[in-house]
């Protein structure tokens, strides 16, 4: 018989998700998990069955964008993929936004929502996008008190209903730069009505096919920067599916994402209507940044378990030097270390999910309110930049196959590219956890880790005597990342020993003693 590789095969990811039911053994209350854990079977069994058979069946196929129709009519319609399609449907029959806001189970409602996404994301090409955006958009506009809005828009955003179902769009980068967003050119004029107009360029906005956005652009006569900015509330379509004077000039060529259909737009005379007063606008989107910055890390702890699944099975399957590689010592210490960074992140990621539940039922203490403040943007840069790295242990231990297309696996590195980059770079959230740190926040900060670990770690005392002992700014902005990153990593360390420690996991000791001898510590004095 000449020889033939078995491909790597997915099994129910819940059921062969290890962390994911351990920790939710641990958070939930066992009737909230018997209540839910069928929800959780169900998105498993469609993310290692179908979803990600259609998944490797939609390789070769990306959004189209139409511009005019055959009579010279501009349309800019676009067109998503079937796996998109079908991706969309499933997302909301299973609630994947919905559940966060049905609040059944109270603040660990958003640890439900957070664990059906986390199982859906690896298996659609990224349709996390459109819904982290959707879910933040309904965040902030309940967040508003403008009640209008909140009448007309949220209940699309979070119904579980796919024909009534509305994507939103977060419209926030122009040609001026991503991350300083008050140099944002684009303009709002009143027109003789009274209602607002809005004129520029969008340079980068993500799934373009939504039906609603929020965004930012300046009245008229407005001072500059951040503050001079108004939030604004725009609907993409009219009723016969016109764009509303919205031109989609062409969708961007990127290196990943290529199912999400992420457009150049010009605003030709938009109407919108403001979210929350006339200024402002990046303080008030905020609630937005700070929702996708927790799907992000959600994404993040979601494309690191698909890359250890499909290498773990592969090294059962795969035979070199006479023994399957899962009989190499060399191969499965490599594939610890994988599983350790993912673990650790993982239990970052839900922290921030959890105390994100108790903020949004208004559970949350004033120590914890500034804790998840610091741990946001810390969380999201840390858990982007494992992200990468283990996406890319993953193609390497497949050899070769690993950098073939046809395999499937080159994407999970290309996509987790985008997540140290979208939501805010991993220096302008290390600047901004400098904007969340101060005397409290960090007092909140040592007390979750003395709590969790137990004890004090050297990183954390390291960290906290550098801090405190910098004076100049710019020293303190060139240690910015750093700083950021050891915080991470030893959130990460702490939570990771306190599952370990409560469950009496094996496995979860194994990684935590792995874990906390890679790296923890990265101040430079
Ligand atoms: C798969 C999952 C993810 C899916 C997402 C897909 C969509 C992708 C599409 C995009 O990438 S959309 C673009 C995302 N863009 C960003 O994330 C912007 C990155 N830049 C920043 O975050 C900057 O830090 C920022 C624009 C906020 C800086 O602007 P400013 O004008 O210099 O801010 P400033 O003056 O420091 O802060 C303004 C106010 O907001 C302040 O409050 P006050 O007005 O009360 O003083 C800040 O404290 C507050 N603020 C800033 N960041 C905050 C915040 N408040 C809460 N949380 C934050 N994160």
């Amino acid at each position: 018989m000449p020889f033939e590789q078995t491909p790597p095969k997915l099994g129910n990811q819940y059921e062969d998700d290890r962390v994911l039911r351990s920790y939710l053994a641990r958070v939930l209350p066992a009737e909230m998990l018997r209540e839910i854990e069928g929800s959780l079977f169900e998105m498993g069994r469609l993310a290692g069955g179908e979803l990600y058979d259609l998944q490797l069946a939609d390789r070769l196929n990306e959004p189209r964008l139409t511009q005019w129709d055959a009579w010279g009519n501009r349309i800019d319609k676009i067109e998503v993929t079937p796996l998109w399609r079908v991706a969309e449907r499933i997302a909301v029959e299973h609630g994947v936004v919905a559940v966060a806001y049905e609040q059944k189970h109270g603040s660990l409602s958003r640890v439900h929502q957070c664990a059906l996404a986390y199982l859906f994301t690896p298996s659609t090409d990224i349709y996390s996008c459109p819904l982290a955006m959707t879910d933040g958009a309904a965040r902030t506009l309940l967040g508003s008190g403008n009640q209008a809005l909140i009448d007309r828009a949220v209940h699309n955003l979070i119904t579980r209903d796919p024909n009534q179902f509305w994507t939103a769009g977060q419209w926030m980068t122009e040609l001026t730069g991503g991350s300083d967003v008050g140099l944002t050119e684009s303009v709002a004029r009143q027109d003789e009505s009274g209602e607002f107009r809005l004129y520029g360029r969008k340079w980068f906005t993500s799934a373009i096919s939504a039906q609603m956005a929020l965004t930012l652009a300046r009245p008229e006569g407005n001072p500059p920067g951040g503050r001079g900015l108004a939030l604004f509330y725009i609907e993409t379509r009219d009723e016969q599916g016109r764009q509303r004077n919205i031109e989609v000039n062409r969708l961007k060529d990127k290196l990943g994402t290529r199912k999400v259909p992420t457009a150049e737009l010009t605003l030709t005379g938009t109407p919108a209507q403001l979210v929350k007063g006339t200024t402002d606008g990046v303080r008030n989107i905020t609630p937005l940044l700070n929702i996708t910055r927790l799907w992000n890390g959600i994404s993040a702890v979601a494309l690191m378990r698909r890359g250890v699944a499909l290498a773990s099975d592969y090294a059962r399957k795969r035979v070199a030097f006479g023994a399957p590689l899962s009989e190499k010592p060399l191969h499965m210490d490599t594939l610890a270390g994988m599983e350790a960074e993912a673990e650790a992140a993982f239990h970052f990621a839900f922290y921030v999910a959890e105390l994100t539940g108790r903020s949004e039922t208004g559970e949350i203490s004033d120590s914890d309110a500034l804790l998840l403040r610091l741990l946001t943007p810390v969380m999201k840069l840390t858990t982007a930049k494992q992200a990468v790295v283990v996406a890319s242990e993953a193609l390497e231990s497949f050899g070769g196959a690993g950098y073939v297309e046809d395999t499937g696996l080159p994407v999970l590195l290309r996509d987790s590219q985008v997540l140290p980059i979208w939501e805010g770079t991993t220096n302008v959230l290390a600047l901004d956890t400098l904007r969340a740190l101060n005397e409290d926040s960090l007092a909140a900060f040592r007390s979750a880790v003395t709590t969790l670990a137990g004890s004090v770690p050297s990183s954390l005392d390291h960290a906290t005597s550098w801090y405190t002992r910098i004076s100049d700014g710019s020293v303190l902005e060139a240690g910015a990342r750093r700083l950021a990153m050891t915080l991470g990593r030893t959130m990460e360390l702490a939570l990771l020993l306190n599952h370990a420690n409560s469950t009496q996991d094996a496995q979860s000791l194994s990684n935590a003693r792995r874990f906390a001898a890679s790296g923890i510590d990265l101040i430079i004095d």
